[in-house]
């Protein structure tokens, strides 16, 4: 059998190596010292992320694909036909099939993903799959103004997914910029559909950030053997450890690589001092109530249009319009 012709135009705005030296040798010189969480997705972190979407401490995932499995036909009710579809932070694209499937005649499809390698991998497969959309790829850190291209056969509006609760990632005012940002790429009669994980039991939570497996210790420490490989770090890997704990008053996961020891280490030959127990702020995963993600998007100028939550209220889908 022949395979199907690929047609498909890749726009490639990839983050270059010198933004991961420049933003480490700036993050770990802070105090507290910090390194961005988008760093984690390269090939390696995005594999492992998969990975962490299987353990059975890891709800998010599996809740949400359930939800926009059985949801499907109320958003496809909601959006209307021939949409161009954008993604956020695509990853394999697992939860875009469902969309891609439930959705009325999508003209295109636009996954926004920092990861070239998780980005081509899951527009190949999705190309086959469904070879009636036009597949506009973008490799891209989204959380700066993305160019959207424009689909050959014009769509009548445009529909946002952002799913997995990344938005969770960006502290409040990043965030309310990220949806300001997101209300502009909408366009007017656009939506967008939004994952947030809910405020829930912190026990529950912290075990899905620390998984007896350690697939997300492995993640959250990829990111130093990855200064490793890419800047010629030094990194001593085994001198430092994954922790994640559950900040209940912000409401999030505060995820740091705390150092077992006295040690240091150099980057592009700057040399960086750690005491034993310091602790390198990695990521933020924040966990939302109704009142205070309506409250969030209020501000950026969008409304809650529908809202749907699994019957534990753990994690809800909402349709963002301007
Ligand atoms: C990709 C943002 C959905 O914050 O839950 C999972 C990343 N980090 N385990 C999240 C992550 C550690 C994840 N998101």
């Amino acid at each position: 059998m022949n395979p199907a012709p690929i047609r498909w135009r890749l726009t490639d705005l990839q983050p270059r190596k010198g933004d991961l030296r420049a933003d480490a040798l700036e993050g770990l010189s802070a105090r507290p010292r910090t390194l961005p969480s988008k760093y984690f997705y390269d090939a390696t972190g995005s594999r492992l992320f998969e990975q962490i979407t299987r353990q059975p401490e890891y709800y998010p995932t599996r809740i949400e694909t359930a939800m926009l499995q059985q949801h499907a036909p109320a958003i496809a009710r909601a959006i209307g036909p021939d949409v161009h579809l954008v993604e956020y932070g695509s990853g394999s694209g697992r939860k875009t099939e469902l969309l891609l499937e439930g959705l009325d005649g999508v003209v295109a499809y636009t996954p926004v993903e920092i990861s070239r390698e998780a980005l081509l991998a899951s527009v190949e497969r999705l190309a086959r799959r469904f070879p009636a959309v036009e597949m506009l790829p973008v490799c891209a850190d989204f959380t700066t103004a993305v160019p959207l291209p424009e689909p050959a056969r014009p769509a009548r509006s445009r529909l946002l997914f952002f799913p997995g609760s990344t938005l969770g990632n960006f502290e409040r005012a990043e965030a309310v910029g990220l949806l300001q940002s997101m209300r502009a790429t909408m366009g007017a009669g656009g939506a967008a559909l939004v994952g947030i994980d809910l405020d829930k039991d912190p026990a529950v939570i912290e075990a899905a950030y620390n998984d007896a497996a350690g697939v997300t210790a492995a993640f959250t420490l990829n990111l130093l053997h990855r200064l490793n490989r890419e800047l010629g770090a030094d990194f001593d890997v085994g001198g430092f450890q994954h922790r994640a704990r559950y900040c209940t008053r912000r409401r999030r996961i505060e995820t740091d690589l705390v150092s077992l020891r006295e040690q240091h280490a150099s980057i592009a030959g700057q040399r960086f001092d750690f005491a034993q127990g310091e602790a390198i702020r990695v990521e933020y995963s924040h966990k939302y109530t109704d009142a205070d993600f309506a409250a969030m998007c209020a501000e950026a100028g969008l409304r809650v249009a529908q809202a749907w939550n699994d019957a534990d209220d753990w994690f809800g889908l909402r349709l963002l319009r301007a």
